[in-house]
């Protein structure tokens, strides 16, 4: 029902994280969007319940950004990024500055979560190194965790189906925290559970097996997206910092989901009130208009790397279109409604309702868990025997076909909408995935 008569040769492009196959025999095409809608390619208006893949935080085809971009592609398309730069790019860089934690505000380029990551990694090894720690090289992931899908990423990442296919390429100094997921303990928490911040003491197990002197650094989501939406229980993410910064080891917090007000603030840093080290950001920087992600890090690192040499490239990392003057563009017009619109603070005035809506799902069919955070929840489904994940696939298009988006990952479904939504579209996205969940087998 949602193919028109005219579509065009399917063939040729490998799509991304898609079951291709499956696709390609029923395909689901958007042609426009504006605000919290996107528009399929028959003309149906879909209320986006995951802004994007979680990175239209300010809802879609925003003027000002569009302008933005507009009048930069027909003044400067590019400008070389190496030993060359261009106002927008130092400018973009101050903006994310003055949005991350006080400290943090040293800002390196990239265009995706995954390079941020590839990145900060980097950075924490090239810190150690340059205060004479070299031998400071494992880095210790999380079961569960998403990082994207650079070799570093999957190798600090924790979710099986993106490594096993190349577990023999992984970094080799890699280690993992267990993750905090616990339906007996915590099914239909709402907001933080409260069981669970003792599996942080995990990180002082793989201490005393590996030695501290030998960890750069620990990476984490501070909220789970991609595994599921997994919340950090009431005090874990504390003991995590309280820990690393007792060993000299960094915490880079990856922050590409929760990043720009997801949880109702600028950053999950500040929403828990826990500086770490290093935060990697993407998707919402410059919401998804134009590819663009972003490294901060504190001062204090920044300065240990540029202050090792007396001259010469410091830290030999970097992208082509590292500061791309197109996403510099979006990234100043982005931030510049971020802050005109107050859609942090936004997101956070309406999470309570948000909350209450999410939870009316609970004791709906093979619903088990209900779990949420500031504008995003969770929905778990109980596995249909011998057919895992086909529940939530039924669940996603069936509210795909009533015009609305969600996501799903395994039989977990995922929403996560634009921090413009208004509380009538809150109760539309519900409401409707609640009618599908009734129709599911
Ligand atoms: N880190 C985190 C925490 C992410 O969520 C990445 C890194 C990688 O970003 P790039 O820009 O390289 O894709 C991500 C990306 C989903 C979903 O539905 C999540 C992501 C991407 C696509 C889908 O859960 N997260």
């Amino acid at each position: 029902m949602n193919a028109p008569a005219t579509l065009p040769d399917l063939s040729h492009l490998w799509m991304p994280f898609t079951a291709n196959k499956q696709f390609k025999a029923q395909p689901r095409l958007l042609a426009g969007a504006s605000g919290m809608y996107y528009t399929s390619i028959d003309g149906r208006r879909i209320l986006d319940g995951t802004a994007g893949l979680w990175c239209v935080n300010a809802g879609h085809c925003r003027e000002e950004i569009v302008q933005a971009v507009s009048r930069q592609i027909g003044n400067l398309d590019y400008a070389p990024g190496f030993q060359l730069g261009h106002p927008d790019a130092f400018d973009a860089a101050t903006a994310v500055a003055g949005v991350m934690p006080q400290g943090m505000d040293r800002i390196f380029f990239t265009n995706s979560g995954s390079e941020s990551v590839d990145t900060a990694l980097k950075i924490a090894l090239a810190y150690h190194r340059a205060r004479g720690e070299g031998q400071r090289v494992r880095l210790i992931g999380r079961e569960r965790g998403y990082h994207g899908v650079g070799f570093g990423g999957i190798s600090v990442g924790g979710i099986v189906a993106n490594r096993k296919a190349f577990s023999g390429a992984l970094l080799p100094a890699v280690d993992h925290l267990p993750h905090t997921h616990n339906l007996e303990k915590n099914a239909f928490s709402r907001g933080q559970p409260a069981w669970g911040a003792h599996l942080a003491d995990e990180l002082e197990r793989l201490i005393a097996l590996h030695d501290a002197s030998t960890i750069a650094a620990v990476i984490v989501e501070p909220m789970a997206g991609s595994a599921g939406v997994l919340i950090p229980p009431k005090g874990y993410l504390e003991r995590l910092r309280e820990i690393t910064a007792r060993h000299g080891i960094l915490l880079i917090f990856d922050e590409v989901i929760t990043g720009y007000g997801r949880l109702g603030a600028a950053t999950a840093s500040e929403f828990f009130g826990i500086t770490p080290d290093i935060i990697t950001m993407a998707k919402g920087v410059s919401n998804a208009a134009v590819p663009a992600g972003a490294v901060a890090v504190r001062r204090e690192i920044h300065d240990a790397i540029v202050g090792a040499t007396a001259s010469g490239i410091e830290f030999f990392h970097g992208y082509t279109y590292s500061g791309h003057p197109l996403a510099a563009a979006a990234i100043l017009a982005t931030l510049d409604i971020y802050r005109r619109e107050d859609l942090f603070a936004r997101a956070r005035g309406l999470s309570a309702k948000f909350e209450a809506a999410a939870h009316t799902l609970q004791g709906a069919p093979h619903v088990v868990d209900v779990r949420n955070l500031g504008l995003v929840a969770g929905i778990e489904l109980a596995p249909r025997e011998g057919a895992p994940g086909a529940r939530a696939t039924e669940v996603f298009q069936k509210c795909f076909d009533r015009g609305v988006l969600v996501r799903f990952t395994g039989d977990i479904i995922a929403v996560s909408p634009p921090l413009i939504i208004n509380e009538d579209q809150i109760g539309q996205i519900f409401e409707t995935i609640g009618q599908a969940l009734k129709e599911v087998q």
